[in-house]
């Protein structure tokens, strides 16, 4: 439907500018003087630009508030389960893998070797959520899980050879 929508705007959007470029080229040979229009046209460019600019400040805030990445530098909440995680060539080390429905879990992901990626998934292989384990960082990701379920930890940067066996489950009561 979106990718409908984005195709006939594109289409409409081509035909709209060719019409300008033909305009444009048919009375290219016409000598005339064009002061007072493009005067009225700075004037109609410059409010355009305001325009633009206080639609940009509110889509940006409208889209970037909740920050959808975890703050890294901040500490976890009272009411926040912190639970420590280790990427190993080729398993997952998780403190705590069982939370309760209703939890915000941070998790505090490294690497005990090379870069892994940590992924969630829930039971219908949606991604929930994810970060980069690297060794010697820190990433912070943090998740509410709002359903009970098995949810499913894997690998999302290639580490070698098991790569596709990094499997974990979480589990939500
Ligand atoms: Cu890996």
């Amino acid at each position: 439907m979106l990718a409908e929508s984005v195709w006939i705007l594109t289409l409409v959007s081509l035909v709209l500018l060719s019409a300008v470029f033909l305009f444009v080229i048919a009375n290219s040979g016409d000598e005339r003087d064009y002061s007072e229009v493009q005067k009225k046209w700075y004037a109609i460019r410059s409010k355009w630009l305001l325009f633009l600019f206080v639609v940009g400040v509110i889509v940006t805030w409208a889209t970037l508030s909740p920050y959808p990445i975890t703050d890294q530098h901040a500490a976890a909440d009272a009411d926040t389960t912190v639970v420590k995680v280790v990427g190993h060539q080729w398993y997952w080390e998780i403190d705590n893998t069982e939370y309760s429905a209703g939890d915000t879990v941070e998790f505090h992901v490294t690497s005990g070797d090379v870069n892994h990626g940590f992924a969630i998934y829930d039971e219908e292989d949606r991604l929930l959520t994810q970060t980069q384990a690297m060794p010697d960082y820190v990433n912070k990701v943090r998740h509410t899980f709002d359903r009970p379920g098995a949810y499913r930890v894997l690998c999302m940067e290639y580490c070698g050879l098991a790569h596709h066996a990094m499997l974990a489950e979480l589990t939500v009561r």
